[in-house]
């Protein structure tokens, strides 16, 4: 026995009382010198964090932020954003009626905040590289371009009568004069509601008119993948059904002339006569910046509404964490600025930290698989975020569209939209990255502005495990709910996703319709943010998305609501009634799948390729069906709910899992459907041989 009493005993005598003081000081020396580097290190990777109490490292932060939200948050947004007037109060919130404002008081200006602090002092550091769609044809402009840019495009717009509280929608491809007029109208206090350039004629009018736009802003053509697209045609026959519509702004991005109207003005024209100087308006924190239209679970996209500072905000810091970017860094998001994560990280994260920013024209594959890379060894990206859709289709082209690129200047690799699954992870990682390179999966939604859920930041060598976003950013706390409604306490569990507590980037509402929002995200768990998409928690507690929870299907990254393709499906003349879900598809992640039944007398024949141009007429190209199976009669329930579970299992071919079909109208029609998906499966399979199914990447996400 080692420790006998004896023993206890002299090292408690004077001089073990001397020597145990002197190990003990030692050990405190050494941790308070620890403590001490690592206070250090802290505050070098993010400076706020020398003014909070007891926070030493990363993961202190993080539990910093969430505790005290109100205390990281004014420090981040005294420290990173310019203010007009400071603001009084940090939050208001009450999540159950969907009622969050940030920095209330405060007056500050976007397009100062994005422009004017960067180009005062590096008035020729790039802010964007418009990477055309003829590779090698990109184009640089600087902080101080833009900026003059941004003001001739601003005054233009007041002097045409464009004002405070106004909203001006953007038909667009990403080119920089879409980015100035985005930040023109916050400049002159006008919201900004981009449509991307995909949309429909129709689709593009129904979002005109719900957000009351009376100025467009559109360019005579675009040019993607080789294809020249008649915008404006579009502008036009859109227009015609939109009586608020007083004027629309033509940019010129080919030589092609096109037939102007009185409502029309030849934008760049009018801004040579414009001052390189605009007063920017003294916004509210709280003022509206932008509607941004997405689709939900039922037949009308909802116009989310985001506000200046918090969005601002959150953007910036993201974009600074999740991506590591540093100054002097070339960022590449290669998504279209008609989404949120082309608004939040092509345009206004890296802009707020004074960042280069590509701005992608083209697609993945043109003039070959090997554009991205290409584009990474000539501008020398640094950051690369990109869809996962996009990775599975490059993948399946080869390793040697990548590897003859150099891809040494890259240093984080971003994924989003969509789960990504592990076959593209592996890829993305060991074949884009060399294996050097962390790939951030990261989760967000239109709704959250910014990404909620991300590897990074984490300490530097954290583990990252593949085709998991992990963990939640700053300020995010993320609960899963079972099915009675209670919060999951244990971790290797899954639930419904929810937000527990309100961070800036948020959206503040849906336009026209707050109760809509309160009863879409607020109503389901009563005081939590509901976000649509389940999720389960490893034992480590990271998080992993599985998928949305409600009829919404994610075709390659892009959200679209069954029911607003059954509409329109349901308006062919030929067609009794449809049914839509979402199936999966090797590329695009989820396709669409429609039941169709037709009226007595209606013929086959042509039918499925009337749907698909009413769908791409009506929507977008990327909503038509994959797959369309004409039927007798769908699977409802007695009280005629079409019963969609048993259209999924029987797409899915898991006819064990059909369930109680007790409560069914008419049993045998769910037999006519087994045999009608299994003939049309054998139909298709047979032709796949020699075509395949349509393009998936062609979205721009
Ligand atoms: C940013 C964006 C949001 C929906 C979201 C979820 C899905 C996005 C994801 C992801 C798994 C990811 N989603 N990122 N699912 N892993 N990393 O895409 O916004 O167009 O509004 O779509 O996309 O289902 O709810 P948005």
């Amino acid at each position: 026995m080692w420790l006998s009493r004896g023993c206890v005993k002299a090292a408690t005598s004077s001089v073990g009382r001397r020597l145990s003081r002197a190990v003990a000081g030692g050990r405190r020396k050494s941790h308070a010198a620890a403590a001490a580097a690592a206070a250090v290190a802290v505050a070098a990777f993010m400076p706020e964090a020398a003014g909070f109490q007891g926070v030493r490292d990363r993961a202190g932060l993080h539990e910093f932020s969430v505790a005290s939200k109100e205390n990281f948050w004014a420090a981040v947004a005294r420290r990173r954003l310019d203010w007009i007037s400071p603001f009084r109060g940090v939050l208001d919130c009450d999540m159950e009626r969907g009622k969050v404002s940030w920095f209330r008081g405060g007056q500050l200006n976007v397009s100062v905040n994005c422009l004017d602090r960067h180009a005062r002092g590096s008035p020729e550091k790039v802010a964007l590289i418009w990477e055309r769609d003829e590779p090698g044809s990109e184009v640089k402009v600087t902080y101080r371009q833009l900026l003059e840019m941004t003001c001739r495009a601003g005054n233009l717009l007041r002097r045409h009568g464009v004002k405070r509280g106004d909203c001006v929608t953007i038909y667009m491809p990403p080119c920089p004069l879409a980015v100035a007029s985005m930040l023109a109208c916050a400049r002159v206090g006008a919201a900004h509601n981009v449509v991307f350039a995909g949309f429909s004629a129709e689709a593009l009018a129904e979002r005109i008119r719900d957000a009351r736009s009376s100025t467009v802003i559109t360019v005579n053509e675009s040019v993607r993948g080789g294809k020249v697209t008649r915008l404006k045609a579009t502008v036009d026959q859109a227009v015609r059904s939109c009586p608020t519509v007083r004027q629309v702004f033509v940019v010129m991005r080919t030589d092609t002339p096109v037939a102007m109207t009185t409502a029309d003005v030849a934008m760049e024209e009018e801004m040579m006569s414009e001052d390189v100087v605009c007063e920017p308006a003294a916004m509210d924190s709280e003022d509206v910046l932008f509607l941004l239209y997405t689709s939900g679970s039922t037949g009308k996209p909802k116009g989310l509404v985001h506000t200046q500072a918090g969005y601002l905000l959150y953007t910036a810091l993201t974009h600074k964490y999740v991506f590591d970017y540093h100054d002097g860094d070339v960022f590449g998001c290669v998504a279209d600025i008609g989404w949120i994560t082309g608004h939040s990280y092509a345009v206004y994260g890296p802009l707020a930290n004074g960042g280069t920013t590509v701005l992608f024209e083209s697609t993945p594959v043109y003039p070959d698989p090997g554009r991205y890379w290409e584009m990474v060894e000539r501008l020398k990206i640094n950051q690369f975020y990109g869809a996962p859709t996009a990775i599975r289709l490059l993948l399946k082209y080869g390793d040697q569209w990548v590897r003859k690129y150099d891809r040494s200047s890259l240093r984080t690799l971003g994924s989003v939209g969509e789960p990504i699954n592990t076959e593209a992870w592996e890829w993305y990682h060991s074949v884009v990255g060399d294996g050097r390179c962390p790939v951030v999966d990261t989760w967000w939604q239109t709704e959250t502005g910014g990404i909620c859920i991300a590897p990074r930041p984490s300490e530097p060598h954290a583990e990252i495990v593949p085709g998991m976003a992990m963990r939640p950013f700053f300020g995010i706390k993320p609960a899963l709910m079972d099915g009675q409604g209670q919060v999951v306490t244990s971790d290797g569990a899954s639930g419904a996703l929810c937000l527990t507590q309100p961070w800036p980037g948020m959206a503040r509402s849906i336009h026209n319709d707050h109760q809509r929002f309160v009863d879409t995200y607020f109503k389901t768990y009563p005081g939590y943010f509901f976000t649509g998409d389940g999720a389960h928690r490893s034992e480590d507690g990271y998080y992993q998305i599985t998928g949305r929870l409600d009829d919404v299907i994610n075709v390659s990254g892009h959200r679209i609501g069954t029911a607003e393709i059954e509409d329109v499906v349901n308006h062919c003349s030929a067609v009794a009634e449809s049914a839509v879900i979402g199936c999966s598809h090797h590329i695009k992640g989820q396709g669409v799948y429609a039941f169709v039944v037709l009226k007595q007398d209606a013929q086959e024949a042509d039918l499925a390729s009337q749907i698909n141009s009413s769908v791409s007429n009506k929507i977008a190209k990327y909503a038509c069906p994959d797959h369309i199976q004409f039927v007798q009669r769908l699977p409802k329930t007695r009280s005629g709910k079409i019963m969609r579970r048993v259209l999924r299992k029987v797409v899915e071919r898991d006819l064990d899992g059909l369930g109680d079909l007790s409560t069914l109208d008419d049993p045998a029609a769910v037999q006519e459907i087994i045999q009608g998906h299994r003939d049309l499966c054998a139909k298709q399979e047979k032709s796949s041989s020699s075509s395949s199914s349509s393009s998936s990447h062609d979205d721009g996400k």
